[in-house]
This record gives C-alpha cells, structure tokens and sequence, in this order.
C-alpha cells in the first residue's frame, strides 16, 4: 500500500468510532425544523448532509478544514519561488485533516505523475465528437470513456466486502485526479489549438502541468493556475455538483460515473458555467457600449438592460453567502498584484463597484454581491486564454480535489444510499388543512 493511503487508512477507525459514540448519544436530537417553504424553494438553509471537508459561512465564506483562503494562502506549501498554495496541499489537508508539509506535497505530485496515464481511447472518444461540442460535454464523455480504468467497478465485480470499498474507491479518485488535467488539456488544445497536443511535463507539480500542457508556460500563469486550483476545490456539501456526486456515489456508482454526473450539474448556467456567461456579458456589454473603458453610468445602464430582459447578472449572487466571496477577493488580488493596469481588470472592478447596489434595490436578490465567477475569466483572458467556452473546464478539474475527497471519505464511513422523501402538494394542503 502506498503510503498517502496507508496513512489515509489509519484515519478510518478513528472516525468511524468517534461517529458512532456521537450518534449513540446525540442520534435523536432535532436538527431544526422544515418548513413548507423549504421544501419548494431548493431547500435553502436546511442542514441535511455531512460533508467534512470545508464548511461556507454566509458572512465569511468558506473555510477549508477550518482555515480561511487569506490562511491557506499563508501556511499550504508552495512550489520553490513561487507564492500561491499548491493544490497537492489543500487535498491532503482535507483528505487528512493535517496540515501538509513539503514532503506530504512532494509525494502527491509524484503519485499524480505517475498515475496520469490516459489509455489512448480517451482521445479517440473524444475526437469522435463534433469540434462544436461544448467543452463541458466533451470533459464529461472523456471522464465517462476513462471509466474503463475503474478499480472500484472491477472490484465490486470479483465480490469485495464493504470494508474493502474505500481502498478501490481511493485508487479511483487519484487516478481519476491525476489524469483529469490530460484530458482538459486535450480538450482545450483539440477545439483551439489546431490539435497541437502538449506531452505532460513529469517534473512541474499538477496545476504547473495543467499549464504547460495546456500550453501556458510562464512561470505567472502556473501561479494562477495553483491559486485556481485551491479555490475552486471545495465549498462544502450542498452545492449542485457536490450534492451530485455524493448521491450518485451513495448508490456505490464508482468515482468516474459520480464525478461525471457532478460535472455535468457544474455545466448548469447557475453553477459553474457561470464563469463563461461573466466574460461573456462583459464583452458583448463592451462590444454594445461601442468602448473598452466604459463608464459607471454606462455599466450601470447596460446592468439595468438585462434585468429588464429577465436575465440574471452572472457572477452575482449565491445561495448561500450573503458577503463578497473571499475566492473573487483572492482572485482580485491576485490581479492587483500582477496586473493593476489591465483593460479589463478596471472594468471588472467597476461592476463590482455597480451591480451590488442595483440587484439590493430589486429588493428580492437575497446577495448582490460578487461569487468567484465573477472574476476567474479576466484573469485567464489577461494571460491570452480568451477562449471562454473553456473555463468551466478549468472549474471542473479543481472541483475533482474536493467532491472526490469526500467521495473517498463517504465510502471509508459507509455512508448510505441517499433516499429523501417526497411529497405531493394535495398531501400537503391536507395536513395544513388549506
Ligand atoms: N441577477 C439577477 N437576478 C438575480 C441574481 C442575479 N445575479 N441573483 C438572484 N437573482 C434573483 C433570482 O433569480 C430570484 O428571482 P425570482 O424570484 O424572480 O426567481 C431572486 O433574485 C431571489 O434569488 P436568491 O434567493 O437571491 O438567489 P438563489 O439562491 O435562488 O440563487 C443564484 C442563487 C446563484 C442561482 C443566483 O444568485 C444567480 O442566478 N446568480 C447569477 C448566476 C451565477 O453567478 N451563478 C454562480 C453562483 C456561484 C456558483 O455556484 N459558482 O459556480
């Protein structure tokens, strides 16, 4: 057994253990109550999952294991000279529940490196779609056609007994983690880059890789993409791709299947696909304007014209934070940082000094204010990726640490088939007697 494994393993017991004696005593305790509300309006604020890795405050945003972004920021191990986390930090700090060191991150960079090999029929399954496919969906068959390789599915086959699930499930999610950034690359250079693919780089660290096979190669980009790569991870258990590859998982799908139905809910223009419509918006306000540099007026004319369309302003907005997310401040730091002067990075900063207070005078929006979609895509288009039907890709390979981390610590506690209830609006006039 490896030794990130072997060290996961011994984290099992311990926490099967402390789980059961809490349920034994606290098992019967009221979480709250459900209103009726709740029930038909996406089940905001009811607290119905366990998901150990990160938890989202609505004030102050996501911790990771208990540690903030500006904290990650500080204390994750980073890549010699460089200054963002390395994403190797962040999932043995949410696999284990340990701060990493640089040996714990230099192990994981090798095990991906050496675990990222995608049999070639990956990339005959893929090009078998239309070069017009979206990106997302040439992702979500490439994951599907890389599901040959399931360890976890053969295993089930030959008849392993249930505590032998997570082992199976473990080799799933590395593998599938390592590969993830081949098979991006792959995509994006397929649909933009005239099929002038980029062999993998052994020595770089995974998001380093990621850039250079993707064909970014200055040494600000790879920076981005570690900082891209920790933020976009993990934003606790009830988000739709999140949520979706837990439930999938619960009916012992293998990490592959459950992986490619979260992508495919990361795909939704309310979720991940929000960092595309961002870019999208703003160019096409930019193209509409008739100028790169317009005015707070005009931004906040052009703001105005879309809610009268009936359209949402992507990138504001969430169902939970009720705060600027502190992954676009982290985002916009970065570019005050490497790029004060940029075009487009004062554009984006005039939004956000615009859209909060227009979507709070709508009186219903319940956060006007900025999530981290809504500042992803500049950075990328700063360093040339302007390519935007891309970028949710980008948000899928990071979302891979978290959702698959938690895939691995779902079957290492057993945790069951999900199987709410349902109910039906006549049932329900009935017993409120309406
Ligand atoms: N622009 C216009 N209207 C908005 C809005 C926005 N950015 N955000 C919310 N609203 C509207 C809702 O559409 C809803 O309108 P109706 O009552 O007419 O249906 C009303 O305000 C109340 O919605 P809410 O309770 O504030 O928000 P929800 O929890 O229902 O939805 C969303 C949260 C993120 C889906 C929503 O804010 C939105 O559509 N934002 C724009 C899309 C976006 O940026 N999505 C990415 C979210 C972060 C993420 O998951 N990233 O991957």
């Amino acid at each position: 057994m490896d030794r990130i494994k072997e060290h996961f393993g011994s984290k099992i017991a311990p926490a099967q253990a402390e789980i059961k004696a809490f349920l034994a005593e606290h098992g019967e305790k009221s979480l709250g109550e459900i209103t009726v509300a709740q029930v038909y309006q996406g089940m905001r604020s009811m607290t119905a999952l366990i998901c150990e890795t990160s938890k989202l405050d609505p004030q102050e945003g996501i911790r990771f294991r208990g540690y903030s972004i500006p904290e990650l920021q500080s204390l994750l191990p980073k890549y010699p000279g460089g200054e963002e986390p390395l994403p190797e930090g962040l999932f043995h700090l949410i696999l284990m529940n340990e701060m990493p060191d640089d040996d714990d991150v230099r192990r994981l960079s090798n095990s991906w490196a050496r675990r990222a090999i995608v049999p070639p029929h990956v990339f005959k399954t893929i090009d078998a779609l239309p070069m017009t496919a979206h990106p997302m969906t040439q992702f979500v068959v490439g994951i599907m056609a890389l599901r040959t390789e399931t360890e976890f599915g053969k295993a089930y086959a030959r008849g392993i007994g249930k505590s032998e699930y997570w082992e199976y499930t473990y080799e799933d999610a590395m593998n599938l983690i390592a590969r993830l950034p081949r098979v991006a690359a792959y995509i994006y250079r397929r649909a933009y880059k005239n099929g002038e693919h980029i062999e993998p780089d052994p020595k770089l660290d995974w998001a380093g890789n990621f850039a250079h096979m993707l064909g970014y190669d200055n040494e600000e980009f790879r920076e981005l993409m570690r900082l891209y790569m920790t933020i976009h991870s993990d934003h606790e258990g009830g988000n739709v791709s999140a949520h979706t590859v837990h439930l999938v998982g619960s009916a012992l799908s293998d990490a592959y299947q459950s992986f490619a139905a979260g992508m495919n809910g990361l795909a939704g223009p309310l979720h991940g696909l929000a960092n595309q419509e961002v870019i999208k918006w703003t160019l096409e306000m930019l193209e509409d304007l008739g100028t790169q540099e317009p005015s707070k007026d005009q931004i906040a004319q052009y703001v105005h014209n879309t809610l009268g369309a009936g359209k949402v302003v992507p990138g504001f907005g969430h169902a939970v934070l009720r705060k600027t997310d502190p992954r676009y401040m982290a985002q916009r730091e970065f570019a005050q940082k490497h790029m004060p002067e940029d075009p487009l990075f004062k554009v984006i900063s005039n939004i956000f000094d615009v859209v909060p207070g227009i979507l709070e005078a709508t009186g219903k929006v319940k956060n006007p204010y900025p999530n981290v979609d809504a500042h992803s895509g500049q950075l990328l288009m700063h360093y040339g990726m302007v390519e935007y039907d891309f970028y949710t890709v980008l948000f899928g390979v990071s979302r891979a640490l978290g959702v698959l981390t938690n895939l691995i610590w779902d079957r290492a506690l057993a945790m069951p088939l999900e199987r709410p209830g349902s109910t039906t609006t006549e049932l329900l006039k009935k017993k409120f007697n309406a």
